[in-house]
């Protein structure tokens, strides 16, 4: 299989990082929709990274479908729990961690517009989400070992890739020292080969 992405996409890592703790092997074909003559939306009508190409070219979009077919592709290392109420709520730390990803791109995209053009109310209101949504993981996350308590998951995965894109594009916003229960999860996480190997590079 063919993975099209970035090595700066949040959500890019997410698939890479799920790959890896998967021990799935693939092909990584760099490409993205910023950069010009690039091929996304000849493959994803929408445009966007990352895209999974399986083996009889079946195209999978978006992160979290790529992710979600991964983990049932194969039956180690399952970073999704059956019973649908755990489940729900793997899905919904994922929802929040993609969340703050979406509301962190639209500022960096605002803040790439000529000065003049630039909203201050929306990245205002964008920032808001970032800053609500971070006091909810540490709130959420509390003194346990793993988002979902006991058990390493896909809801780690993509609390630390959001987290991870929070220190690459906005290191202003100092979340480890508001939240050390949140600084001490991403240290965890970045102790794994999965997260060492494909921290966001420009
Ligand atoms: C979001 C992907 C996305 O916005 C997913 O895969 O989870 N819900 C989707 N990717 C960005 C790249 S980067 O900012 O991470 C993207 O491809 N943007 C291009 C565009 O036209 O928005």
């Amino acid at each position: 299989m063919k993975l099209i992405g970035s090595l700066t996409s949040p959500y890019v890592r997410k698939t890479r990082v799920v790959l890896a703790e998967k021990k799935i092997d693939y092909d990584f074909e760099l490409d993205s929709p910023w950069t010009p003559d690039n091929q996304v939306s000849n493959i994803n009508p929408l445009g966007k990274i990352p895209v999974l190409v399986l083996d009889d070219n079946t195209v999978l979009f978006d992160s979290r479908v790529i992710v979600e077919y991964l983990d049932n592709v194969a039956p180690n290392n399952k970073l999704m729990p059956a019973p649908n109420r755990e489940r729900s709520e793997v899905k919904r730390w994922e929802a929040l961690a993609d969340g703050v990803c979406d509301a962190a791109a639209l500022v960096f995209l605002e803040r790439k517009r000529p000065a003049a053009l630039q909203s201050a109310e929306w990245i205002a209101r964008q920032e808001n989400k970032i800053l609500l949504s971070l006091d909810f993981m540490s709130n959420e996350l509390a003194e346990s070992v793993w988002c979902m308590g006991t058990h390493f998951s896909l809801a780690d995965v993509t609390v630390g890739c959001a987290l991870g894109y929070l220190i690459f594009r906005f290191p202003e916003i100092d979340w480890q020292e508001k939240h050390p229960n949140l600084a001490r999860l991403y240290e965890k996480l970045m102790r794994r080969p999965a997260f060492l190997d494909t921290i966001p590079q420009a």
